[in-house]
């Protein structure tokens, strides 16, 4: 039980604060949003800052701490809130499922972040045209080894893992979304294409999308 609702600081764009609302609708956790501007630079704003030095989304201030980094908040939502289950409870189905979401969290999205983009423009001269080309080099590198890991798995099931979505699609989603963004050719990918398309039917990844959120305003 909570002392006073949860506060999550998120933009609806972005893809870490995605994460963590899919963890949040799947274990049913009712939040307030407060809306970090990231194209506005909120997040070097000084009252964000002290919720985040590192001046990234998402925080989720509960039960009177702070919290920060997508899979930290995700891993600790599972500890204190275990039902229903994002990982599995063997060790080494944990480690497969760990190592396949942070093939996205750590291999593919840093180098795609709004930071790293706005220092190859500034200081590399980046056009949009590279940039995307970027973008897309390390989205596709990163899918495709997760759909050559998978394609075998017989861990796999409707899921990455098994028939419930977990951790991996908590992550995958939100990438899946930036890459179509990018517009990377995607249909080589027939397995995360699958689990994309019967996630986003379910009730907490439609409650999660950015199109749904508060601070929601349409592309211009
Ligand atoms: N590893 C961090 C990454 C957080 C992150 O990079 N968030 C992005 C939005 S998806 C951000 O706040 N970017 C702001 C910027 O680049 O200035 C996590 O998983 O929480």
């Amino acid at each position: 039980m909570h002392t006073a609702p949860p506060i999550f600081y998120s933009y609806f764009r972005a893809s870490a604060p995605y994460r963590v609302r899919i963890a949040l609708a799947l274990k049913n956790i009712t939040y307030e949003t407060v809306s970090v501007d990231l194209r506005q630079n909120d997040q070097h704003n000084l009252a964000y800052q002290r919720v985040n030095p590192q001046a990234l989304v998402p925080s989720l201030h509960i039960d009177g701490q702070i919290l920060t980094q997508s899979l930290a908040i995700i891993e600790w939502l599972e500890d204190c809130y275990p039902d229903p289950p994002l990982l599995p409870s063997s060790p080494h189905d944990r480690a497969f499922v760990r190592s396949l979401a942070l093939t996205i969290a750590c291999d593919i999205h840093p180098l795609n972040n709004l930071r790293v983009q706005r220092y190859l423009t500034q200081n590399f001269d980046a056009q949009p045209k590279a940039c995307q080309s970027w973008q897309q080099h390390w989205i596709m590198l990163g899918l495709h080894s997760l759909e050559t890991r998978l394609k075998d798995d017989l861990r796999r099931g409707d899921f990455c893992y098994g028939n419930s979505p977990g951790l991996v699609e908590t992550c995958l989603i939100p990438q899946w979304r930036n890459a179509e963004i990018q517009g990377c050719d995607l249909g080589g990918l027939p397995i995360l294409g699958g689990i994309v398309k019967r996630a986003l039917a379910l009730p907490a990844f439609i409650k999660a999308h950015p199109d749904l959120q508060p601070d929601y305003v349409p592309s211009p």
